[in-house]
């Protein structure tokens, strides 16, 4: 079993998604062990982002992310990492596969509805960003 880092976006939470992108969630098999709506200080996506740092969609991604409330969660299931990044579909919704749920619900390559960790060290990282350990035992 292996666990990744989800994130429910502001503009999913804002268009009232959130319910409908945990039910293909579910659907998939993933469990979830861990789940909170948050809303991120600009200071907090910063950190959460720090590796687009000097990027040019740096600013305006920080500034995305901390314009409303996200869901953030830890969801597990055999090759979880892949799985999510399967379902989430291609960062640009343009490129983004039937069925995924950023083909479904993406606006943009900004606004993308849903974040998903990229390895096994950036989920590590990802989920002590958010969870402690206590909140991890469901
Ligand atoms: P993914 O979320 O698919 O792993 P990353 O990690 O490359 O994609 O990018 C993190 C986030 O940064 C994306 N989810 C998207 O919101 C934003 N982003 C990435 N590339 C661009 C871009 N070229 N223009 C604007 N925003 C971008």
């Amino acid at each position: 079993m292996e666990r990744t880092f989800a994130i429910i976006k502001p503009d999913a939470c804002k268009r009232n998604l959130a319910g409908k992108i945990l039910a293909k969630i579910e659907e998939k098999g993933f469990r979830v062990i861990a789940m909170k709506k948050i809303a991120m200080t600009r200071k907090q996506a910063e950190g959460f982002y720090a590796v687009h740092r000097g990027k040019p969609f740096f600013d305006s991604l920080a500034d995305f992310m901390s314009s409303g409330p996200c869901i953030v969660m830890v969801l597990e299931k055999e090759n979880a990492i892949a799985a999510w990044r399967t379902l989430m579909g291609a960062t640009n919704p343009a490129n983004a596969d039937p069925g995924t749920i950023r083909k479904e619900f993406a606006q943009s390559v900004e606004a993308n509805s849903v974040h998903g960790s990229d390895a096994p060290e950036t989920a590590e990282y990802e989920i002590k960003y958010f969870f402690s350990a206590l909140e991890l035992t469901a």
